[in-house]
Formats: C-alpha cells, sequence, structure tokens
C-alpha cells in the first residue's frame, strides 16, 4: 500500500495536464483501478485482517481523490495564470491616431456671420425650411401672378389630391424667418436668420440648396445710411480689412427702395482681393422694408421703418476662402473637406473694431 501511495502521489504531482491526472485517476481509482482490485480482495481475507486492510485502503483512495483535486485546481490555476501573462493589456496607453473630422466652410463662415451680428447687438433666429406660401411669399408682398414666384424656381410639396389649397414650398429665402420673428416680437427688433434655402437651378454657380443670412433692423428711425455702416461694419470685420460698398438702385418687391451692395476688390492674376482695388463685387441685396411687408407682419409702418438685407453664404465663403468651384461644397468629398475645413477647435477668425 505504501508502494501504491508512493507512486500515485509522485505521478499526480508530476502531472502536467488535466488529461494526464485523468488517466491517473482511472489507473487508481476508477472502477477496474488498482485500488477497487485491493478492495475486492478484501473479501477472501480474514476478518482481523480485514478489518485492518479496509479502513486503511478508504484512507489511501480518499488520499489520492484528494491529490488529483488539488493538483487539479492547481493545474488550472496555472493556466490561467498563463492566459493573463498573455493577454495583458496596458488600458493606459494613448488610444491609436484616428483621424478626426472637420468644419465644413459653410458652417465655419455661418458662425463668423452670426458672431459679427451678434456683436453689433442682432439676435440670431431660425424658422422651418418648409413654409407655407404665405410666408414666404404673400407676407413679403409677392402676390400670386408676380413673376418673383416663378423666378425664384421654388420647389412645391406634394398636396392630395381633391386638396385645393395653395402647396407649402422649400422656402426659397429666409425672410419668413424675419416675418415670423416680427409677429412674435413686435418693433423694435434686431435679427438676422442664417439658413438652409431650395432653388430649382442647378449650373457652376447654383446648387439646388444653398445658404443665406439675412438681417432686418426695425426702429423709429432707421435709414439707409444705418444699412450702409452695418455692411460695412459686417464685411470689414469678416475679411479682416477696411471693405468700401457701393449701392447701386435695385428692385425687390419687399423692399423700398431697394439696393444692390457691391465690395471694393481687385483682379490679380486671376484671383480676387477683397477690400483694395478699384474693382466691384456683386455680393448682397438690400433696402428698406417695405410698408406693406410690416402691415403683413403686424407692425404698423406709420410707426416704425427699417433696412433689410440678405446674402449668400457659401458666396462669402468662397471670397474668403479662394474657393473656386461652388459645387464642391456639397460633394462630401473627404480630400476636399480636408483642405478646406476647419478644425472643430478653432474661433471663428473676425476682426474686432473697425
Ligand atoms: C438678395 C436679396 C434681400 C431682403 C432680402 C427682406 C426681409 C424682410 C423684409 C424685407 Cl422680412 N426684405 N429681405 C431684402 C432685400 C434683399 O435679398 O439678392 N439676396 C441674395
Amino acid at each position: 500500500m505504501d508502494d501504491l501511495k508512493a507512486k500515485y502521489l509522485d505521478a499526480i504531482g508530476a502531472a502536467a495536464d488535466e488529461a494526464t491526472l485523468e488517466d491517473l485517476r482511472v489507473q487508481a481509482v476508477g472502477k477496474k483501478g488498482e485500488i477497487s482490485l485491493k478492495m475486492r480482495e478484501l473479501g477472501g481475507m480474514s476478518p482481523e485482517e480485514r478489518q485492518v486492510a479496509g479502513p486503511a485502503l478508504n484512507a489511501l483512495k480518499d488520499e489520492i481523490t484528494s491529490a488529483l483535486a488539488a493538483k487539479k485546481v492547481a493545474l488550472a490555476d496555472a493556466a490561467l495564470d498563463e492566459r493573463l501573462k498573455l493577454e495583458w493589456l496596458d488600458v493606459t496607453l494613448p488610444a491609436r491616431d484616428r483621424r478626426a473630422g472637420t468644419v465644413h466652410p459653410v458652417s465655419q463662415v455661418w458662425e463668423e456671420c452670426t458672431a459679427i451680428f451678434a456683436d453689433m447687438g442682432f439676435a440670431v433666429a431660425e424658422g422651418p425650411q418648409v413654409e407655407d406660401d404665405w410666408y414666404n411669399f404673400d407676407a413679403l408682398n409677392i402676390p400670386s401672378h408676380h413673376p418673383a414666384r416663378a423666378e425664384m424656381d421654388t420647389f412645391y410639396m406634394h398636396r392630395a389630391e381633391g386638396d385645393n389649397r395653395p402647396p407649402h414650398v422649400l422656402r426659397t429665402h429666409t425672410s419668413p424667418v424675419q416675418i415670423r420673428s416680427m409677429q412674435a416680437q413686435g418693433a423694435p427688433i434686431r435679427v438676422i436668420a442664417p439658413g438652409r434655402v431650395y432653388r430649382a437651378d442647378y449650373d457652376q454657380t447654383h446648387t439646388p440648396m444653398f445658404h443665406q443670412i439675412e438681417g432686418l433692423a426695425i426702429d423709429r428711425d432707421i435709414s439707409m445710411a444705418n444699412l450702409k455702416w452695418v455692411l460695412e461694419e459686417f464685411f470689414s470685420a469678416y475679411f479682416g480689412t477696411s471693405v468700401k460698398t457701393r449701392f447701386r438702385a435695385s428692385h425687390f418687391p419687399f423692399t423700398e427702395p431697394s439696393a444692390e451692395v457691391d465690395i471694393q476688390c481687385s483682379w490679380e492674376g486671376g484671383t480676387v482681393k477683397v477690400g483694395e482695388g478699384d474693382d466691384w463685387l456683386e455680393v448682397l441685396g438690400s433696402g428698406m422694408v417695405h410698408p406693406k411687408v410690416l402691415s403683413a407682419a403686424g407692425v404698423d409702418p406709420a410707426v416704425w421703418q427699417g433696412f433689410a438685407f440678405g446674402m449668400g453664404i457659401d458666396r462669402i465663403a468662397m471670397l474668403k476662402y479662394g474657393i473656386p468651384d461652388l459645387r464642391a461644397f456639397f460633394d462630401s468629398d473627404l480630400r476636399w473637406l480636408r483642405h478646406y475645413g476647419f478644425s472643430a477647435l478653432q474661433v471663428p477668425t473676425i476682426r474686432g473694431g473697425v
């Protein structure tokens, strides 16, 4: 029995894996194992011999069984240690470098413009991109038969068969936002309305969706002189250099008088420079808000008057950042976005006082 004990305990101690342990269990304490066979011999012994050999064999069986169990746990622990060593990783290492996205030039310029006008006391207003035709046209003194409705190449929304109400439209300008602002707060008021606008037009210089920023200032004694100051202040801050403006008489249904506004520029080697030279670049439409428009928005034209203007964000973005092709703005080409985009951490580049 001592030999059996030594043989199995040594073998268990030396076992390198679970399969070896299982073989040893079958050999020693399995149904036909050596200890089981020895137990069968108990039947042939005298009662005295059995009384000594029986308990001794049972004790040996228990000892081998618990040695097997202990070795099994030790092997599992060692395997786990090995795995932990292999699969260890340092969670404090810096993350793998991943390319961050960029701020689109339109978003950047949108922010720059709102920051400049906010400094001049204009609130920022936004409104729905799907408008009813009253807000987009009628309130702006553009009646149904007026050619401006056709000129604006409007996108009309669908109406169910038999529903004869005028269809909603994709707004063709952000003026409806300002009509809503006047209705909501009355006069005096100073707001700008940046946003997406839509016209059914697509060529080198037009995309069916583009961005506009409109401004409105209504008080008891606002004049075109205030308009000219605000615009020169704006362009100088935006381009970072003093910019002269030139007003040319024009016509819009929603302003009277109306003016198209050019900014001073030079042409050298095919590139425009704003704020120098003696050429002019048209960038904006403006005028004194038509009395009918004030009335439509619930503002009394006998008491209040003011200016309004509208300009393309995409266009002034191209001018400031030297972007040659408008259509590339909306292609989502990553190489273009990385080239013309801005860091998310970059603050709007605007100049302080003029
Ligand atoms: C252009 C013309 C303009 C306005 C927009 C406006 C808004 C209200 C009342 C009156 Cl609520 N006018 N906006 C005025 C004049 C011109 O935009 O050619 N934009 C690129």
